[in-house]
Protein backbone atom coordinates (compact mmCIF):
# COMPACT_ATOMS: atom_id res chain seq x y z
CA UNK A 1 0.00 0.00 0.00
CA UNK A 2 1.15 3.54 -1.01
CA UNK A 3 -0.52 5.23 1.89
CA UNK A 4 1.05 8.70 2.83
CA UNK A 5 -0.33 11.36 5.16
CA UNK A 6 -1.40 14.48 3.05
CA UNK A 7 1.86 16.50 3.96
CA UNK A 8 0.67 19.75 3.07
CA UNK A 9 -2.60 22.07 1.80
CA UNK A 10 -0.50 21.13 -1.70
CA UNK A 11 -0.96 17.67 -1.03
CA UNK A 12 -4.64 18.02 -0.37
CA UNK A 13 -5.58 20.13 -3.11
CA UNK A 14 -4.42 18.06 -5.32
CA UNK A 15 -6.01 15.26 -4.23
CA UNK A 16 -9.69 17.21 -4.12
CA UNK A 17 -8.96 18.17 -8.06
CA UNK A 18 -8.03 14.48 -9.36
CA UNK A 19 -10.83 13.14 -7.16
CA UNK A 20 -13.87 15.75 -8.04
CA UNK A 21 -15.34 17.66 -11.04
CA UNK A 22 -16.70 20.45 -8.62
CA UNK A 23 -13.61 22.78 -9.31
CA UNK A 24 -12.80 24.47 -12.38
CA UNK A 25 -8.63 23.67 -13.37
CA UNK A 26 -7.38 26.97 -12.55
CA UNK A 27 -9.19 28.32 -9.88
CA UNK A 28 -7.37 29.04 -6.97
CA UNK A 29 -8.34 26.84 -3.86
CA UNK A 30 -7.87 26.75 0.06
CA UNK A 31 -7.60 24.52 2.38
CA UNK A 32 -8.50 23.97 6.27
CA UNK A 33 -7.95 21.50 8.69
CA UNK A 34 -11.54 21.10 10.52
CA UNK A 35 -11.21 17.70 12.00
CA UNK A 36 -12.46 18.32 15.73
CA UNK A 37 -12.86 14.39 16.53
CA UNK A 38 -10.53 12.20 18.42
CA UNK A 39 -9.90 10.25 15.59
CA UNK A 40 -8.99 11.31 12.19
CA UNK A 41 -8.03 13.88 9.80
CA UNK A 42 -10.50 16.14 8.20
CA UNK A 43 -9.89 19.58 5.56
CA UNK A 44 -12.03 21.32 3.94
CA UNK A 45 -11.18 22.34 0.62
CA UNK A 46 -12.97 25.31 -0.62
CA UNK A 47 -13.07 27.40 -4.41
CA UNK A 48 -14.89 30.30 -5.32
CA UNK A 49 -18.54 28.87 -5.16
CA UNK A 50 -18.11 25.20 -3.56
CA UNK A 51 -16.55 22.91 -1.22
CA UNK A 52 -15.82 19.68 -0.35
CA UNK A 53 -14.61 17.46 2.51
CA UNK A 54 -11.50 14.97 2.90
CA UNK A 55 -11.31 12.83 5.67
CA UNK A 56 -8.26 11.19 6.02
CA UNK A 57 -7.53 7.97 8.60
CA UNK A 58 -4.39 7.39 9.90
CA UNK A 59 -2.82 3.80 11.40
CA UNK A 60 -3.70 5.17 15.13
CA UNK A 61 -5.68 7.48 17.13
CA UNK A 62 -5.00 11.45 16.11
CA UNK A 63 -5.92 12.31 19.69
CA UNK A 64 -3.86 9.50 21.46
CA UNK A 65 -0.78 9.14 18.98
CA UNK A 66 1.06 6.12 17.85
CA UNK A 67 1.05 4.86 21.09
CA UNK A 68 -3.01 3.54 19.81
CA UNK A 69 -2.98 1.61 16.74
CA UNK A 70 -5.76 1.97 14.25
CA UNK A 71 -6.81 -0.18 11.56
CA UNK A 72 -7.22 2.11 8.67
CA UNK A 73 -9.84 -0.66 7.40
CA UNK A 74 -12.13 2.21 9.38
CA UNK A 75 -12.52 4.58 6.51
CA UNK A 76 -13.65 1.75 4.09
CA UNK A 77 -16.28 0.78 6.18
CA UNK A 78 -17.11 4.17 7.12
CA UNK A 79 -17.03 4.56 2.81
CA UNK A 80 -19.55 1.64 2.53
CA UNK A 81 -21.39 2.33 5.43
CA UNK A 82 -22.52 5.77 4.00
CA UNK A 83 -23.43 4.72 0.92
CA UNK A 84 -25.74 1.80 2.23
CA UNK A 85 -27.28 4.58 4.18
CA UNK A 86 -27.40 7.04 1.29
CA UNK A 87 -29.12 4.28 -0.62
CA UNK A 88 -32.35 4.49 2.02
CA UNK A 89 -32.22 8.00 3.08
CA UNK A 90 -29.93 9.77 0.81
CA UNK A 91 -31.18 12.52 2.32
CA UNK A 92 -30.05 12.03 5.74
CA UNK A 93 -26.20 11.29 5.10
CA UNK A 94 -23.26 13.35 3.37
CA UNK A 95 -22.86 12.15 -0.70
CA UNK A 96 -19.63 10.39 -1.02
CA UNK A 97 -17.61 11.50 -4.16
CA UNK A 98 -14.95 8.89 -4.22
CA UNK A 99 -13.20 6.70 -1.51
CA UNK A 100 -9.54 6.04 -1.98
CA UNK A 101 -8.25 2.33 -0.33
CA UNK A 102 -4.59 4.03 -1.35
CA UNK A 103 -4.76 7.11 0.47
CA UNK A 104 -7.02 5.88 2.94
CA UNK A 105 -9.24 9.02 2.67
CA UNK A 106 -12.80 9.55 1.58
CA UNK A 107 -14.09 12.65 -0.82
CA UNK A 108 -17.37 14.09 0.19
CA UNK A 109 -20.10 16.69 0.58
CA UNK A 110 -19.22 19.77 2.61
CA UNK A 111 -21.96 19.95 5.02
CA UNK A 112 -21.34 23.20 6.57
CA UNK A 113 -24.49 24.63 5.79
CA UNK A 114 -25.61 22.12 8.94
CA UNK A 115 -24.22 22.81 12.43
CA UNK A 116 -23.28 19.94 14.73
CA UNK A 117 -25.86 18.52 17.02
CA UNK A 118 -23.61 19.24 20.09
CA UNK A 119 -23.39 22.92 19.41
CA UNK A 120 -26.87 23.36 18.76
CA UNK A 121 -27.96 21.42 21.82
CA UNK A 122 -25.16 23.67 24.18
CA UNK A 123 -26.87 26.33 22.94
CA UNK A 124 -30.46 25.52 23.28
CA UNK A 125 -31.35 25.67 19.84
CA UNK A 126 -34.86 23.89 19.17
CA UNK A 127 -34.67 22.65 15.54
CA UNK A 128 -38.22 21.22 15.13
CA UNK A 129 -37.58 18.42 12.00
CA UNK A 130 -34.31 16.88 14.02
CA UNK A 131 -36.25 13.84 16.32
CA UNK A 132 -38.08 12.45 13.31
CA UNK A 133 -34.96 12.46 11.23
CA UNK A 134 -33.46 10.95 13.55
CA UNK A 135 -36.00 8.32 13.89
CA UNK A 136 -36.43 7.89 10.31
CA UNK A 137 -32.67 7.66 9.73
CA UNK A 138 -33.06 4.85 12.31
CA UNK A 139 -35.94 3.04 10.95
CA UNK A 140 -34.46 2.89 7.59
CA UNK A 141 -30.85 1.85 8.08
CA UNK A 142 -31.94 -0.48 10.67
CA UNK A 143 -34.46 -2.24 8.86
CA UNK A 144 -32.98 -2.48 5.44
CA UNK A 145 -30.04 -4.20 6.95
CA UNK A 146 -31.21 -6.70 9.24
CA UNK A 147 -33.11 -10.20 8.89
CA UNK A 148 -36.53 -8.40 8.62
CA UNK A 149 -35.36 -7.53 5.67
CA UNK A 150 -32.21 -9.21 3.55
CA UNK A 151 -32.37 -12.91 2.49
CA UNK A 152 -30.08 -14.68 4.81
CA UNK A 153 -27.19 -14.95 2.48
CA UNK A 154 -27.38 -11.11 1.81
CA UNK A 155 -27.30 -10.76 5.67
CA UNK A 156 -24.58 -12.82 6.33
CA UNK A 157 -22.53 -11.28 3.62
CA UNK A 158 -23.66 -8.27 5.29
CA UNK A 159 -21.72 -9.05 7.78
CA UNK A 160 -18.69 -10.56 6.57
CA UNK A 161 -18.49 -6.76 4.85
CA UNK A 162 -18.37 -4.75 8.59
CA UNK A 163 -16.08 -7.02 10.50
CA UNK A 164 -14.46 -4.11 12.57
CA UNK A 165 -12.82 -5.77 15.54
CA UNK A 166 -10.21 -2.89 16.58
CA UNK A 167 -13.30 0.04 16.39
CA UNK A 168 -15.55 -2.58 18.08
CA UNK A 169 -13.04 -3.01 20.41
CA UNK A 170 -12.97 0.71 21.45
CA UNK A 171 -16.49 0.52 22.29
CA UNK A 172 -16.14 -2.77 24.21
CA UNK A 173 -13.58 -0.92 26.27
CA UNK A 174 -14.88 2.54 26.94
CA UNK A 175 -18.44 1.60 27.24
CA UNK A 176 -18.70 -1.54 29.19
CA UNK A 177 -15.46 -1.55 31.34
CA UNK A 178 -13.50 1.42 32.26
CA UNK A 179 -16.41 3.19 33.68
CA UNK A 180 -16.94 0.35 36.16
CA UNK A 181 -13.67 0.48 37.88
CA UNK A 182 -10.87 2.72 38.91
CA UNK A 183 -9.42 2.46 35.23
CA UNK A 184 -6.40 4.48 33.98
CA UNK A 185 -8.25 6.38 30.88
CA UNK A 186 -10.87 7.21 32.80
CA UNK A 187 -11.29 11.15 33.46
CA UNK A 188 -13.40 11.99 37.10
CA UNK A 189 -13.80 15.11 38.34
CA UNK A 190 -12.64 15.23 41.59
CA UNK A 191 -15.82 16.38 43.52
CA UNK A 192 -17.61 13.43 41.17
CA UNK A 193 -14.94 10.70 42.85
CA UNK A 194 -17.13 9.42 45.97
CA UNK A 195 -19.69 8.90 43.30
CA UNK A 196 -17.54 7.00 40.82
CA UNK A 197 -16.19 4.64 43.42
CA UNK A 198 -20.23 3.93 44.78
CA UNK A 199 -20.89 3.57 41.10
CA UNK A 200 -17.62 0.57 41.11
CA UNK A 201 -19.38 -1.33 43.58
CA UNK A 202 -22.81 -0.94 42.46
CA UNK A 203 -22.85 -5.05 41.38
CA UNK A 204 -26.37 -5.22 40.10
CA UNK A 205 -25.46 -2.37 37.99
CA UNK A 206 -22.48 -4.27 36.82
CA UNK A 207 -24.45 -7.24 35.98
CA UNK A 208 -26.64 -5.54 33.85
CA UNK A 209 -24.03 -3.57 32.14
CA UNK A 210 -22.57 -7.15 31.34
CA UNK A 211 -25.55 -8.37 29.79
CA UNK A 212 -25.54 -5.40 28.21
CA UNK A 213 -22.00 -6.04 26.64
CA UNK A 214 -22.82 -9.69 25.60
CA UNK A 215 -25.08 -8.20 23.62
CA UNK A 216 -22.72 -6.15 22.09
CA UNK A 217 -20.63 -8.71 21.73
CA UNK A 218 -22.81 -11.03 19.53
CA UNK A 219 -26.15 -9.88 18.54
CA UNK A 220 -25.57 -9.54 14.73
CA UNK A 221 -28.93 -8.07 14.05
CA UNK A 222 -28.92 -4.43 11.96
CA UNK A 223 -25.71 -2.69 10.33
CA UNK A 224 -25.42 -0.09 12.67
CA UNK A 225 -23.86 3.62 12.57
CA UNK A 226 -22.00 2.66 15.69
CA UNK A 227 -20.86 5.89 16.87
CA UNK A 228 -24.26 7.63 16.91
CA UNK A 229 -23.45 10.64 19.32
CA UNK A 230 -24.58 14.28 18.91
CA UNK A 231 -20.93 15.14 17.33
CA UNK A 232 -21.90 12.65 14.52
CA UNK A 233 -24.43 14.64 13.54
CA UNK A 234 -25.35 17.52 12.01
CA UNK A 235 -28.53 19.74 11.38
CA UNK A 236 -30.32 22.71 10.54
CA UNK A 237 -34.09 24.14 10.63
CA UNK A 238 -34.77 22.01 7.39
CA UNK A 239 -32.46 18.56 7.21
CA UNK A 240 -29.96 16.29 8.96
CA UNK A 241 -26.92 14.92 7.79
CA UNK A 242 -25.40 12.00 10.81
CA UNK A 243 -21.68 11.45 9.48
CA UNK A 244 -19.16 9.19 10.73
CA UNK A 245 -20.01 5.53 10.64
CA UNK A 246 -16.43 4.28 11.11
CA UNK A 247 -17.34 2.27 14.06
CA UNK A 248 -20.28 0.14 11.68
CA UNK A 249 -20.62 -3.38 12.18
CA UNK A 250 -23.50 -5.77 12.52
CA UNK A 251 -24.61 -5.32 16.04
CA UNK A 252 -27.78 -4.84 18.50
CA UNK A 253 -30.00 -2.66 17.01
CA UNK A 254 -30.26 -0.62 20.65
CA UNK A 255 -26.94 0.47 20.49
CA UNK A 256 -27.46 3.38 18.00
CA UNK A 257 -30.87 4.00 19.35
CA UNK A 258 -29.52 3.97 22.81
CA UNK A 259 -26.55 6.11 21.43
CA UNK A 260 -28.47 9.18 20.46
CA UNK A 261 -30.93 8.70 23.25
CA UNK A 262 -28.34 8.82 25.62
CA UNK A 263 -26.58 12.60 24.08
CA UNK A 264 -30.35 13.87 24.26
CA UNK A 265 -30.14 12.93 28.19
CA UNK A 266 -26.42 14.18 28.59
CA UNK A 267 -27.70 17.53 27.71
CA UNK A 268 -30.65 17.45 29.71
CA UNK A 269 -27.77 16.80 32.68
CA UNK A 270 -26.03 19.45 31.50
CA UNK A 271 -28.43 22.08 30.89
CA UNK A 272 -29.27 22.16 35.08
CA UNK A 273 -26.10 23.71 35.77
CA UNK A 274 -25.34 25.33 32.17
CA UNK A 275 -25.41 29.12 32.38
CA UNK A 276 -29.19 31.16 31.93
CA UNK A 277 -32.41 31.71 32.49
CA UNK A 278 -33.76 28.42 35.06
CA UNK A 279 -37.16 28.76 33.13
CA UNK A 280 -35.05 28.73 29.61
CA UNK A 281 -33.35 25.81 30.95
CA UNK A 282 -36.14 23.33 31.85
CA UNK A 283 -38.23 24.14 28.37
CA UNK A 284 -35.49 22.99 26.58
CA UNK A 285 -35.09 20.16 28.56
CA UNK A 286 -38.97 19.18 28.03
CA UNK A 287 -38.02 20.03 25.01
CA UNK A 288 -35.65 17.32 24.46
CA UNK A 289 -37.69 14.84 26.85
CA UNK A 290 -40.49 15.43 23.94
CA UNK A 291 -37.67 14.81 21.31
CA UNK A 292 -36.77 11.64 22.36
CA UNK A 293 -40.66 10.44 22.51
CA UNK A 294 -40.58 12.06 18.77
CA UNK A 295 -37.15 10.00 17.83
CA UNK A 296 -38.51 6.72 19.20
CA UNK A 297 -42.24 6.81 18.11
CA UNK A 298 -40.80 7.83 14.23
CA UNK A 299 -38.40 4.88 14.85
CA UNK A 300 -41.12 2.61 15.96
CA UNK A 301 -44.08 3.28 13.12
CA UNK A 302 -41.21 3.76 10.48
CA UNK A 303 -40.25 -0.21 11.18
CA UNK A 304 -43.96 -1.57 11.94
CA UNK A 305 -44.43 -0.08 8.70
CA UNK A 306 -41.87 -1.08 6.99
CA UNK A 307 -42.48 -4.96 8.43
CA UNK A 308 -45.99 -4.67 7.46
CA UNK A 309 -44.72 -3.84 3.61
CA UNK A 310 -41.74 -5.60 3.17
CA UNK A 311 -40.68 -8.00 5.42
CA UNK A 312 -41.18 -11.46 4.01
CA UNK A 313 -40.11 -14.37 6.04
CA UNK A 314 -42.86 -16.11 7.34
CA UNK A 315 -42.00 -17.07 10.59
CA UNK A 316 -41.92 -12.96 11.21
CA UNK A 317 -44.61 -12.01 10.08
CA UNK A 318 -46.49 -14.15 13.28
CA UNK A 319 -49.03 -12.24 15.21
CA UNK A 320 -47.42 -10.36 17.85
CA UNK A 321 -44.19 -10.30 16.55
CA UNK A 322 -44.02 -6.88 15.56
CA UNK A 323 -45.04 -6.18 19.29
CA UNK A 324 -42.51 -8.14 21.05
CA UNK A 325 -39.88 -6.75 19.05
CA UNK A 326 -40.24 -3.41 19.50
CA UNK A 327 -40.94 -3.99 23.33
CA UNK A 328 -37.25 -5.76 23.34
CA UNK A 329 -35.50 -3.19 21.49
CA UNK A 330 -37.07 -0.02 23.54
CA UNK A 331 -35.63 -2.12 26.61
CA UNK A 332 -32.00 -2.44 24.93
CA UNK A 333 -32.09 1.13 23.51
CA UNK A 334 -32.69 2.55 27.14
CA UNK A 335 -29.79 -0.06 28.41
CA UNK A 336 -27.59 1.32 25.80
CA UNK A 337 -28.37 4.95 26.37
CA UNK A 338 -27.56 4.97 30.14
CA UNK A 339 -24.19 3.04 29.24
CA UNK A 340 -23.41 6.03 26.92
CA UNK A 341 -24.88 8.60 29.48
CA UNK A 342 -22.09 6.95 32.07
CA UNK A 343 -19.19 6.59 30.17
CA UNK A 344 -19.76 10.24 28.76
CA UNK A 345 -19.06 11.04 32.71
CA UNK A 346 -16.56 9.27 34.36
CA UNK A 347 -14.65 7.62 31.15
CA UNK A 348 -12.11 8.79 28.64
CA UNK A 349 -14.21 10.88 26.16
CA UNK A 350 -16.71 13.50 27.82
CA UNK A 351 -19.01 15.97 25.80
CA UNK A 352 -19.42 19.44 25.88
CA UNK A 353 -23.02 19.53 27.02
CA UNK A 354 -21.13 18.85 31.00
CA UNK A 355 -17.88 19.87 30.08
CA UNK A 356 -19.00 23.61 29.31
CA UNK A 357 -19.54 23.91 32.82
CA UNK A 358 -16.86 25.62 33.76
CA UNK A 359 -17.19 25.89 37.96
CA UNK A 360 -16.09 21.82 39.15
CA UNK A 361 -18.54 21.57 42.06
CA UNK A 362 -21.77 22.72 39.85
CA UNK A 363 -20.12 20.44 36.57
CA UNK A 364 -20.48 17.71 39.43
CA UNK A 365 -23.99 18.27 40.03
CA UNK A 366 -24.67 17.56 36.24
CA UNK A 367 -22.39 14.57 36.18
CA UNK A 368 -24.23 13.12 39.01
CA UNK A 369 -27.63 13.51 37.79
CA UNK A 370 -26.16 11.90 34.56
CA UNK A 371 -25.28 8.87 36.73
CA UNK A 372 -28.43 8.76 38.33
CA UNK A 373 -30.06 8.87 35.07
CA UNK A 374 -27.62 6.38 33.58
CA UNK A 375 -28.16 4.17 36.16
CA UNK A 376 -32.11 4.18 35.97
CA UNK A 377 -31.80 3.57 32.28
CA UNK A 378 -29.37 0.71 32.78
CA UNK A 379 -31.58 -1.69 35.75
CA UNK A 380 -35.42 -0.04 34.69
CA UNK A 381 -34.61 -0.48 31.16
CA UNK A 382 -37.48 -3.36 30.54
CA UNK A 383 -39.79 -1.65 33.14
CA UNK A 384 -40.97 1.03 30.72
CA UNK A 385 -43.95 -0.22 27.66
CA UNK A 386 -43.94 2.77 26.30
CA UNK A 387 -41.20 5.76 25.53
CA UNK A 388 -43.66 8.51 27.24
CA UNK A 389 -43.73 5.94 30.47
CA UNK A 390 -39.66 6.68 30.62
CA UNK A 391 -39.99 10.76 29.34
CA UNK A 392 -41.69 11.06 32.58
CA UNK A 393 -40.00 9.12 34.91
CA UNK A 394 -36.98 10.88 33.86
CA UNK A 395 -39.24 14.19 34.28
CA UNK A 396 -39.67 13.14 37.69
CA UNK A 397 -36.12 13.12 38.35
CA UNK A 398 -34.87 16.02 36.56
CA UNK A 399 -37.42 18.75 37.76
CA UNK A 400 -37.80 16.86 41.22
C1 LIG B 1 -10.47 7.10 21.69
S1 LIG B 1 -11.90 7.28 20.81
C2 LIG B 1 -13.05 7.93 21.95
C3 LIG B 1 -14.39 8.08 21.41
O1 LIG B 1 -14.41 8.91 20.25
C4 LIG B 1 -15.21 8.31 19.25
O2 LIG B 1 -15.98 9.23 18.58
C5 LIG B 1 -16.02 7.26 19.94
O3 LIG B 1 -17.20 7.79 20.54
C6 LIG B 1 -15.05 6.78 20.94
O4 LIG B 1 -15.64 6.05 21.97
MG1 LIG C 1 -16.38 10.18 15.11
Amino acid sequence: MSFKKFASDADVIEFARQHSDLFMADEPLRVEEIGDGNINFVYRVSGAATSLIIKQALPYIRSIGEGWPLSQDRIRIEAEALQLEASHCPDLVPEVYHYDAEQCAIVMEDISAYDNLRNVMVARQKLPLLAEHLGRFLADTLFYTSDLYLDGHAKKALVQRFINPDLCKISEELFFWDPYCDHERNSINEYLRADAEQLWQDEALKLEVAQLKLKFLNQAEALLHGDLHAGSVFANESGTKIIDPEFAFIGPAGFDIGSIIGNYVLNIAGQSNLPGDQAEREDYQQWLLNGINILWNTFAQGVRQHMRDETTDPSLQQAGFADWYLSSLLADSLGYAGTEVIRRTVGLAHVLDIESIEDAQQRAESERLALTLGKLLIKQRASFNTIEALSSNLADQIFC
